[in-house]
C-alpha cells in the first residue's frame, strides 16, 4: 500500500524533530551520573595525594573547590566514566568523601525546566522582567536597553568593547551629575556562576527604582557614578547556555592547543603567570599568553585607566559565601589590609542580616589559595583602595547549579553588603 503523502509529510516531520533533538542534544554536553564529591583531607598528606589527582587530565575531573588546606573542603565535579576510578582512589587513601550532588544532569534538568516554564513570557518592561529565574544572553541584553529606555536621566549603557567572539561588553552607567568619582560592580566574569550575572541584573532594577526612595543610595548616586557590568564574559557565557553548562573561561582559541579558553581571573597584569595559576590552556585557571590578551579584560583595563577616577571596585563571583580582598598573589598584607578587613567584617555582618546567611572573610590568599594575575590585584595596584571579590551562595550544596528560587535572596542579602562598602566609599573619599 504506497504510502499518502500525508503520512510520508508526517514521516517526514518525525525526522527531522528527531534530527535537531540530536543535533541540539548532541551540540550541548550532558552531565548524566556525574557527580560532585566533597571531599575532606584531614592532613597535607592527603591534600597533596588529591593535589596530584588534578594531574590525570583523562579523568577530566572538574575541581569546583580546589585542594589546598584540611580547614577547606574539596568539592570536585567528577564524570560518570570516572568515577569508580576516583571513589577507589579515595577509599584505598582512606580520604573521606560524601556526594553532594548524586546526579548532576538532574540539577541542570531542573534549572532548564524552570527557565523554559518562563521564557515563553518576553517581558515588555524591567518591571515584567522575572528575576526569579535564569535567563538567556539576548534576555540580559534586551533587559538592559529596557532599563536605559526606561531611566534616561540616570541609566545609559557603555559599550567598552567587543567579546573575542564579537559580543558588545555592555556597561551600565547610572549618574546624577557629570565629572563624578566612580564605583565598579561587575558579575559573570567566570560565565557558569549564574547566580551572579541573575545577581546583576537585580542590581541594576534597584539601582534605578530605589535612587528616588533610599537617602543613603541617593547619597552615594549624588556624589559617585556607579559602573554595572553585567556579563563580563559573554561568550562563555552563551557557551554555557547551548553547549557546556560548566564552563569557566573565556572562549579565545589557544594557537597549538585543543584546548579553547583563558581564565579572565589570571589574565591581569598583577603577578601575571606566578604561582596560582597555569599554564596549561586545558586548565581552569589558564593565565592566557600573555596579561590582557583577551579583550573582555583589556576592555575593563582600558576602561579604569581612561575613567581614571574609579574609587571602588567588587567582581562578583559564585560560590563559596566569602568576602574577599587583596592580595591573591603574595601572601604580604596590601597597606590598607586593616580598614579593607574592617570594612569587610562589616558588610558580611550587613550581609547576614536578612537571612543569616554567613560569610568568611579575609585577603584571597588567606581565604582560600595563592591566585596569581587576579583582577582585584590588579585593580588595588592602580590606585583603586576598596578593591573586593564576592564569592556568593552557596557553599557547595548545589554550588554553581544554584537553585533560581534563590537568586533573590542572594541578591537582596548582597546588596547589603554593596551599600555598605559603597557608603563607606562615600564617607572616605575627599
Ligand atoms: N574564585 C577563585 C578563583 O580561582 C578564587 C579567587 C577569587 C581568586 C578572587 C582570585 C580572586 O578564581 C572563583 N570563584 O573562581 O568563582
Ligand atoms: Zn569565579
Amino acid at each position: 500500500m504506497p504510502q499518502s503523502s500525508s503520512a510520508t509529510g508526517g514521516k517526514m516531520r518525525k525526522l527531522l524533530v528527531l534530527a535537531s533533538l540530536i543535533l541540539g542534544v548532541f551540540g550541548r554536553k550532558t552531565f548524566e551520573g556525574h557527580q560532585v564529591l566533597r571531599i575532606t583531607a584531614v592532613n597535607d598528606v592527603q591534600i597533596s595525594l588529591l593535589k596530584n589527582l588534578t594531574d590525570h587530565e583523562y579523568l577530566e575531573l572538574d575541581f569546583w573547590r580546589e585542594p589546598v588546606h584540611e580547614s577547606l573542603p574539596v568539592d570536585v565535579h567528577v564524570p560518570s566514566t570516572s568515577l569508580h576510578k576516583v571513589k577507589s582512589f579515595l577509599k584505598n587513601n582512606k580520604i573521606h568523601y560524601e556526594i553532594m550532588i548524586q546526579d548532576l544532569q538532574d540539577l541542570l534538568d531542573d534549572e532548564h525546566q524552570e527557565m523554559m516554564r518562563f521564557r515563553a513570557h518576553q517581558p515588555r518592561s524591567t518591571n515584567e522582567f522575572n528575576y526569579a529565574t535564569y535567563h538567556t544572553l539576548s534576555e540580559i541584553y534586551s533587559f538592559i536597553d529596557m532599563l536605559v529606555k526606561e531611566n534616561p536621566q540616570l541609566v545609559s549603557k557603555i559599550m567598552i568593547g567587543q567579546s573575542y567572539e564579537g559580543r558588545p561588553l555592555n556597561v551600565l552607567k547610572f549618574s546624577t551629575g557629570p565629572n563624578r568619582p566612580g564605583i565598579w560592580i561587575d558579575t559573570g566574569i567566570h560565565s557558569r556562576e549564574w547566580v551572579t550575572q541573575a545577581c546583576g541584573t537585580w542590581f541594576a532594577k534597584t539601582i534605578a527604582d530605589s535612587y528616588n526612595r533610599d537617602p543613603a543610595l541617593a547619597a552615594i548616586l549624588n556624589k559617585f557614578d556607579i559602573f554595572l557590568e553585567i556579563v563580563v564574559n559573554p561568550d562563555g557565557f552563551q557557551f554555557t547556555h547551548t553547549s557546556d553548562r560548566m564552563w569557566r573561561k573565556t572562549r579565545k582559541p589557544n594557537p597549538g592547543s585543543r584546548c579553547v579558553g583563558v581564565d579572565p581571573n589570571r589574565n591581569w597584569d598583577a603577578n601575571f603567570g606566578g604561582p596560582g595559576s597555569s599554564n596549561n590552556p586545558c586548565d581552569n585557571n589558564y593565565h592566557g599568553p600573555s596579561a590582557h590578551s583577551e579583550s573582555e579584560v583589556k576592555a575593563i583595563v582600558d576602561f579604569v585607566k581612561s575613567h581614571g577616577n574609579l574609587k571602588a571596585f567588587v567582581s562578583i563571583h559564585s560560590f563559596s559565601q566569602f568576602l574577599l580582598y587583596p592580595y591573591g598573589y603574595t601572601t604580604t598584607p596590601c597597606r590598607d589590609q586593616a580598614e579593607l578587613h574592617n570594612l569587610a567584617w562589616k558588610a558580611v555582618t550587613a550581609l547576614s542580616r536578612p537571612y543569616g546567611t554567613r560569610y568568611r572573610f579575609g585577603s584571597v590568599i588567606n581565604v582560600i589559595y595563592q591566585a596569581s594575575g587576579g583582577t582585584i590585584d590588579w585593580t588595588y595596584n592602580q590606585g583603586i583602595k576598596y578593591s573586593y571579590a564576592f564569592e556568593l551562595r552557596d557553599t557547595g550544596r548545589f554550588g554553581f547549579a544554584l537553585p533560581a528560587n534563590q537568586i533573590v535572596p542572594t541578591a537582596k542579602e548582597t546588596w547589603l553588603a554593596l551599600m555598605v562598602i559603597m557608603g563607606h566609599t562615600k564617607n572616605n573619599t575627599y
